[in-house]
């Protein structure tokens, strides 16, 4: 992570001349929710020229006390900044609130940190594009407390020259990872790694429910048994997806039969009084591939039932 300000000699604002000829980039917040005031807060802590702007002004007032702009139009922030970056509740209000302005963003770079979906993403690099802005698309994989810290990461896809250009900026929230031109693979990735992390909190909360039947404090269970297991776990996760990518998934130490074999941890959570409906959909996906004859695989060969097939 950077947390020096790059300094550019190749953007034209006229203000921030330092001694050796080169500028601070001037970097435009728009939305200063939880998580956009944070990234404001992160570039001026490092030392951007940074402008805000925000529907409701009165969020601006903290950000304004610790050295930045504050915009009352949405024009003049843009016009502050070569690089602007969107961070709002959806793509509709992101739309909805550059619209009016849309002839303003010729020659901007516009990186939007905004959640949404793939095709969201494409859609608004194509207006873009026709309004003469470069687009990089930006998934935040981290809470605003996180942001400028090494637990941060953000995903990029988009535009190579705007990310080239001002990779370093961005550095500043935290660990920069580009994907490529397509647009669509920020988001894309973004609420694949999110699937993963609600998968891991499905298990944690039945497994925390399970232990606790017999009076096990959550906090002890957590931390002396289920991370270091799920952390040993974890480890083969790479020898799965060498699988998923070769399409051998002849069993080594655990087949599916063995797996599905039995619902213990179905009945006994019955018996327990807890509910199994986090564990069910994994367990019926588990059994109907041992239905269809793949029992002397290894887990990874589920993956069968759910992706979408590549057409040949
Ligand atoms: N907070 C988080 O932990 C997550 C982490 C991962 C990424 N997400 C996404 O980031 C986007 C912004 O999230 P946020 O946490 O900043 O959200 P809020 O605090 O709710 O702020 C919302 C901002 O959007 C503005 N806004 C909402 N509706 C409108 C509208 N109709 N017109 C103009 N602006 C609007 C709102 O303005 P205001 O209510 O303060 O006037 C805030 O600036 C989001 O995509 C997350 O999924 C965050």
């Amino acid at each position: 992570m950077n947390t020096n300000p790059k300094r550019f000699s190749n953007v034209n604002h006229h203000d921030d001349a330092q001694s050796d000829g080169s500028i601070l980039a001037p970097v435009t917040v728009i939305g200063l929710g939880a998580m956009g005031s944070k990234l404001a807060r992160t570039f001026v802590n490092s030392g951007y020229d940074t402008t805000v702007w925000n529907r409701t002004p009165e969020k601006a007032a903290e950000l304004v006390g610790l050295g930045a702009s504050g915009a009352t139009e949405i024009a003049d922030a843009i016009a502050a900044s070569p690089l602007v970056i969107v961070c709002v509740l959806d793509y509709d209000v992101a739309r909805h609130i550059l619209e009016p302005i849309g002839d303003k963003l010729s020659g901007k770079v516009v990186v939007n940190l905004t959640n949404g979906t793939p095709e969201q993403a494409r859609n608004m690099e194509t207006w873009m594009s026709s309004l003469g802005a470069d687009y990089l698309d930006g998934g935040i994989m981290a809470v605003p407390s996180l942001i400028a810290t090494p637990h941060a990461v953000i995903l990029y896809s988009g535009s190579e020259t705007a990310y080239g250009t001002y990779e370093q900026v961005l550095d500043s929230l935290g660990t920069s990872h580009y994907l490529g031109p397509d647009p669509a693979l920020a988001p894309l990735n973004d609420l694949a790694l999110l699937s993963g992390m609600y998968g891991m909190f499905g298990g944690f909360i039945h497994a925390v429910a399970l232990a606790g039947t017999e009076g096990a404090k959550a906090s002890d269970f957590t931390t002396s048994l289920l991370m270091p297991f799920l952390q040993a776990m974890m480890s083969t996760l790479p020898e799965m997806a060498k699988q998923i990518d070769t399409g051998d998934y002849s069993a080594k130490d655990a087949s599916l039969a063995m797996q599905a074999a039995h619902d213990t941890i179905g009945e006994v959570s019955r018996v327990q009084g807890v509910s199994a409906e986090t564990f069910a959909p994994i367990f019926e996906l588990m059994k109907r591939r041992v239905e269809e004859g793949y029992g002397g695989d290894d887990f990874a060969s589920v993956i069968e039932l759910i992706r979408k097939r590549r057409s040949s």
